[in-house]
């Protein structure tokens, strides 16, 4: 269907283009990698603000054109493709999906961004934006966990490609780590173990290097290529 040169995906080893690997690899269509290189800013690049320029990894290059956003490209895949990754717009689900998708993309992984790039947000009180992040985390994953019937990892689900990385990403970067045990949500923690014995979520962890347990029990990764910071 599509030819391998048609998706390019601009990523970096467990950055949020890790979602759209995961999608990619549940969809199993053809797509090739260009590595965004942080070590040398290269997401600040000419080259890279010509196609996204927010500066940010993920890009997808597809023959529409570029997109940006994690969520727009996890949406965009799921309905440029055959596929069951996320209900069509007949579907009566896709209210219910949408919700989640939307909430995952404006609600939750900007407040991990902040835990990630406090001085972003607040040069002068990075400290204190991350005591208080860390706090509305754990109220956030309580809200998902109570909303546990949409953890559906026995099936491709877009949302389960968006969702495992924030999970994996919340147990190892942002500081001071203990704040989070996936154990405290025994939904999320069983979301993620069965996530990660996905074919696709074992491809995605093998080509970045993210280790056995990547989402219910993540180290730091060893990717071949690139960096994650
Ligand atoms: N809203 C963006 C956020 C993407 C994002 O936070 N990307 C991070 C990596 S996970 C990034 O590019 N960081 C590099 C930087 O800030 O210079 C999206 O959903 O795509």
């Amino acid at each position: 269907m599509w030819m391998s040169d048609q998706l390019i995906l601009h990523y970096a080893p467990d950055n949020a283009s890790l979602c759209v690997r995961l999608a990619l690899e549940e969809l199993g269509i053809d797509y090739v990698t260009a590595l965004v290189d942080r070590s040398v800013k290269a997401q600040r690049s000419p080259a890279y603000l010509a196609i996204n320029p927010n500066g940010l990894i993920p890009t997808l290059q597809t023959p529409q054109g570029p997109i940006y956003e994690t969520g727009a490209i996890l949406l965009w895949l799921a309905e440029n493709t055959p596929s069951a990754l996320f209900p069509q717009i007949s579907d009566p689900k896709r209210a219910a999906a949408l919700t989640r998708l939307f909430w995952l993309s404006n609600t939750l992984h900007p407040a991990l961004r902040m835990l990630f790039y406090p001085d972003f947000y607040a040069p002068n009180a990075s400290g204190e934006l991350r005591h208080q992040t860390r706090i509305r985390l754990c109220a956030l994953y309580d809200q998902m966990a109570a909303d546990h019937a949409h953890l559906v990892a026995t099936e491709p689900n877009l949302i389960a490609c968006y969702l495992a990385p924030l999970l994996r990403w919340s147990a190892i970067y942002g500081g001071q780590t203990d704040w989070f045990t996936l154990g405290r949500w025994p939904a999320l923690l069983q979301f993620a173990e069965t996530f990660e014995t996905r074919p696709a979520a074992l491809r995605a962890a093998q080509a970045e290097g993210l280790g056995p347990t990547a989402f219910s029990n993540p180290t730091f990764p060893n990717p071949p290529e690139g960096s994650a910071t």
